[in-house]
């Protein structure tokens, strides 16, 4: 399977890959066997109830809502994202890893990755290379190089560019209050926190700082009281 950031991974280590339609085909291919002799509509019934047990098979009243929890856990996986986002070193020392991870979590963005990392200067090159021409190139890989940076993977609707806005303008005077860099942040230089500007940019950072089997798929409870629709 070629990495993709976008889509929750079937080699993770949770029982279903809702992401996959090849997963929702197997579950209803096995549902069908389940009910033997009653077709696949029957078993999506809401009143399979009785006949179910009149053939001595109650069990199988289960099956409708575990069909229709498939199918939303699908298409919710269709739409969701996954950002880049870690606190540089000047936000560790500062000792606000906690006040900048509870407002990813708090948002209801799900954590899919964490580490904490002491880049190299050549890897944070890399990581910045859009900014090789700009002056401030060398002394920012130096700085982001200079110590333990909190490397994360976040994973929501919209949050690459949502955590953008979570995060505030580049240059922290000019943030709004309210924000990562307009509360916790005064100058440019010192801005406490990166995050991907765009969905190419979070593929390419993602696949920079983590490997595949580092990104964690996992169906968190809060799941269906953050998303939904009326
Ligand atoms: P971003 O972090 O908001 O995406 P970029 O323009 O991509 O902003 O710049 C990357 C980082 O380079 C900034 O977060 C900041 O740390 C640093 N930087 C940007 N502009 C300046 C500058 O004018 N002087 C010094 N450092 C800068
Ligand atoms: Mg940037």
């Amino acid at each position: 399977i070629p990495y993709d950031p976008y889509h929750i991974r079937s080699d993770s280590n949770i029982h279903f890959d809702f992401s996959c339609a090849d997963g929702r085909n197997a579950a209803l291919a096995t549902l069908a066997n389940l009910g033997r002799n009653s077709t696949l509509p029957a078993a999506y019934a809401h009143h399979t109830n009785a006949a179910a047990s009149s053939h001595g098979y109650a069990w199988i009243a289960a099956i409708p809502a575990a069909v229709y929890m498939l199918q939303d856990q699908e298409v919710h996986a269709a739409e969701m994202e996954r950002t880049f986002i870690a606190i540089k070193p000047d936000g560790v020392q500062r000792g606000l890893i906690s006040e900048i991870v509870s407002r990813f979590e708090r948002k209801g963005y799900k954590l899919v990755a964490i580490k904490l990392v002491v880049p190299s200067k050549q890897f944070a090159e890399k990581h910045y290379h859009d900014l090789k021409e700009r002056p401030f190139f060398s002394g920012l890989c130096d700085f982001l190089s200079s110590g333990p940076v909190l490397a994360m993977v976040w994973e929501g609707e919209g949050v690459i560019k949502y955590g953008r806005k979570l995060i505030g303008a580049t240059d922290p005077s000019k943030s709004e209050p309210g924000t990562i860099r307009g509360d916790l942040a005064v100058v440019v230089g010192r801005n406490i926190i990166h995050g991907s500007d765009g969905p190419e940019t979070a593929k390419d950072e993602i696949a920079l700082w983590f490997q595949p089997k580092e990104l964690v798929s996992y169906t968190s409870n809060e799941e269906k009281w953050i998303y939904g629709v009326n």
